[in-house]
């Protein structure tokens, strides 16, 4: 909790409760059709009067997402990448709806006249170019590009797929003028078949229309008002999170083809007993009502070089067990010599003649998870988290999907002994999944719901389809640990109980075998009404920042109480999501003064002190430092460029705290797990014996 922020807060929270009601009054006007068609929910009515405005009996659950396998190329399947560069058209911010009622979709952008951008895709379209306007545009904006796709996948037995693996917020897409799909919420793929809309062997155009602000119902939520400004009335979105509203196509744009009967959908769910390894899998198979043709599965498992471990023949091509002796656990890092082992399962459905319809690769790292009131356990191993909370951040390109960053981090995570983050506050990248996987961190994956308010029914429908989509998205991956509903969510109102309950209940129904997690900010354990339905308490606490500036005598007692307390109440495992201090890299102070690197070391290092006091309670079971790297927020007095709280620099290089972290993580790992240190983890200084 910010207390500087407060008034800030209310201001909006105030804002949200009076313009809410002028939002939807002026765009049920403009644009009833249009709102209509990118509403998240479908045809959502609730019953309640106003007085019960919180009753969620209408609520309807998810349907249950099926398909979106990550395009991967095989014998029978193919993948053309839409990356590369588009053009883009900024929407009229005063009349977002412009480009549908105009049908902007039926012609090229360039006939409309406005001024075309040419834009990389994936990334923010933000920070791109110097135009402040686009920078902070509010409403919608364009995306056109022509490609082709190959005759050859014109084929009787051929379907072709279009995916997209993140556009933020809202979208309609379209090819060659036909709508081809929409979809609401930013950081989760969805895709299309085209086959009806594409021509193949010539040039397509696909256009997409991206909106990017939040209401009281999105997930996160915001709310859109009118300022007057010195050039008349401006449309500005408000909000209470603290990171910058990057919009666009943020993630890959890709072309893929499956045979007409095909692998539509896999499920897998892995133990480890002993040397013993086992991996339960499910299939789905699209397509098949048709004259059924297929015969069975061939399943293979392959090491990392590529060899077999294991193969089976199984007629019965819905689902199936493999076991495999002496397996390879998957071992988070430094806890094990070989840790982020991963195997390919690979599945082929076989037709009668035992000819091969469809085949299908998916990385798998097999391992167990548990959890009780005290600890999370991998291979039966309790685990101590040493980690952070993150962002998907960078200069330019924002939110948009960057390997190169990836790698960069990744790297920054083992350098430091980190094995574990938080993907603070919406769901990461795919490929960032892969690559928590490949490194054995183990990641805590959050749902877009920050700072969530104002309870209603249509919000607890979107907060649980978003939970469906990502659990959907994620639960193949070795690395997910825990699924986190909500950050800071204002569980202190009466009505978080119920939503909460709600959502939980549900949210644990789909778990797939992991634990459920948030992290709260109430100022007392008592006054929050949803951690009760968590396996996992954690909270966010900025003790000598929001918290009594200054004082790092301030910290290890509050923090040491505050955990304590959780437990008592909840008899649960506790894990401190949060803690930091903005730093100013290159501001050096002795004595620390707040913003200072020295600072921000002393910080650490007080924290550490209390972290060591609880761990030896045993159920403290992780320390999340705010944040990774520092990352861009709206712009605001309190924030000079962006949040400051990294520990890493928005470009990736350390602060002085990073030497610090990097030994308490590598001497945890030691001192937990055995591992061994890095021989630069200290500077020679002197032999005492001389
Ligand atoms: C916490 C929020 C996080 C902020 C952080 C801060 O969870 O998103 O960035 O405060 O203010 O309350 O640095």
């Amino acid at each position: 909790m910010r207390v500087t922020r407060n008034s800030i807060k209310m201001r909006t929270i105030i804002c949200f409760a009076i313009t809410l009601i002028c939002v939807c009054i002026l765009d049920t006007i403009l644009s009833h059709n249009v709102e209509d068609e990118l509403s998240t929910t479908h045809g959502f009515a609730h019953k309640c009067s106003f007085e019960q405005i919180y009753c969620y009996d209408d609520v309807q659950l998810p349907k249950p997402t099926v398909g979106l396998l990550y395009p991967r190329a095989s014998e029978t399947r193919e993948v053309n990448s839409l990356d590369g560069v588009w053009e883009l058209v900024r929407g009229n911010a005063s009349d977002p709806l412009q480009g549908i009622r105009e049908k902007w979709f039926g012609r090229s952008l360039r006939s409309t006249g406005r001024e075309i951008i040419k834009v990389p895709v994936p990334a923010s379209y933000n920070d791109l170019t110097v135009d402040q306007e686009l920078r902070d545009h509010v409403g919608t904006v364009w995306y056109e590009r022509h490609f082709f796709v190959p005759s050859s996948w014109n084929m009787s037995g051929t379907r072709t797929w279009i995916r997209f693996g993140s556009i933020h917020y809202a979208c309609i897409a379209w090819i060659n003028g036909q709508r081809a799909v929409k979809h609401s919420f930013g950081h989760l793929p969805f895709e299309v078949e085209i086959g009806r809309l594409v021509k193949y062997g010539q040039e397509n155009r696909i256009t997409i229309m991206v909106d990017n602000r939040l209401s009281n119902s999105t997930i996160p939520q915001g709310a859109v008002i009118n300022e007057s400004s010195d050039n008349g009335s401006v449309a500005v979105q408000t909000f209470t999170f603290d990171f910058f509203n990057y919009a666009g196509i943020h993630r890959s744009v890709q072309l893929y083809t499956t045979p007409a009967k095909y692998i539509k959908d896999i499920e897998l769910k892995t133990q480890v007993n002993k040397q013993m390894g086992r991996i339960d899998y499910r299939l789905w198979i699209g397509n098949e009502q048709e004259q059924d043709v297929s015969k069975y599965i061939n399943v293979k498992l392959l090491d990392r070089d590529r060899n077999v471990v294991t193969h089976q023949l199984n007629r019965n091509y819905h689902n199936g067990t493999l076991l495999i002796p002496n397996v390879k656990p998957w071992w988070p890092y430094l806890m094990h010599p070989e840790p982020g082992y991963m195997y390919t399962l690979e599945f082929q459905l076989m037709a009668e003649n035992d000819l091969l319809l469809d085949s299908y690769q998916l990385p798998v790292g097999i391992r167990s998870l548990n959890w009780d009131n005290n600890s999370i356990y991998i291979n039966g191993q309790p685990i101590y988290l040493r980690g952070f909370g993150k962002h998907e951040d960078s200069d330019i390109r924002g939110k948009g999907l960057d390997n190169a960053l990836l790698t960069r981090d990744f790297s920054l995570l083992k350098w430091v002994g980190a094995n574990a983050y938080r993907t603070s506050h919406y769901p990461y990248s795919e490929e960032s999944m892969e690559f928590a996987d490949e490194h054995g961190i183990m990641i805590i994956d959050e749902c877009a719901s920050v700072n969530t308010d104002l309870f209603q029914p249509e919000l607890l429908q979107n907060h649980m389809s978003y939970l469906e989509q990502l659990i959907h998205r994620d639960r193949n991956h070795a690395s997910v640990i825990a699924w986190s509903i909500a950050n800071e969510p204002r569980t202190q109102k009466p009505e978080a109980k119920d939503y909460f309950g709600k959502l939980a209940n549900y949210t644990r129904s789909i778990a797939q075998g992991r634990p459920l997690t948030a992290a709260s900010n109430v100022d007392k354990p008592i006054k929050c009404m949803m951690s009760a339905f968590l396996d996992i308490i954690g909270f966010n606490r900025y003790n000598s920042w929001y918290h009594n500036p200054g004082r790092t005598d301030m910290i290890i007692n509050p923090m040491f109480e505050e955990a304590l307390s959780w437990r008592q109440l909840h008899q649960k495992p506790v894990i401190v999501f949060e803690y930091g201090a903005d730093t100013l890299e290159g501001y050096h102070t002795l004595p620390t003064f707040i913003w200072s690197e020295e600072y921000q070391t002393t910080m650490l290092s007080k924290h550490f002190q209390a972290f060591d006091k609880l761990r030896k309670l045993k159920w403290f079971i992780g320390e999340f430092v705010w944040n990774f790297a520092d990352f861009k927020t709206e712009q605001t007095y309190t924030r000079v460029g962006g949040n400051k709280k990294g520990v890493f620099t928005r470009n990736r290089q350390p602060k002085y705290s990073a030497y610090l972290l990097r030994q308490r993580y590598h001497m945890l790992a030691s001192k937990l797990n055995n591992a061994s240190l890095p021989t630069d983890l200290f500077n020679y200084i002197i032999d005492f014996g001389l």
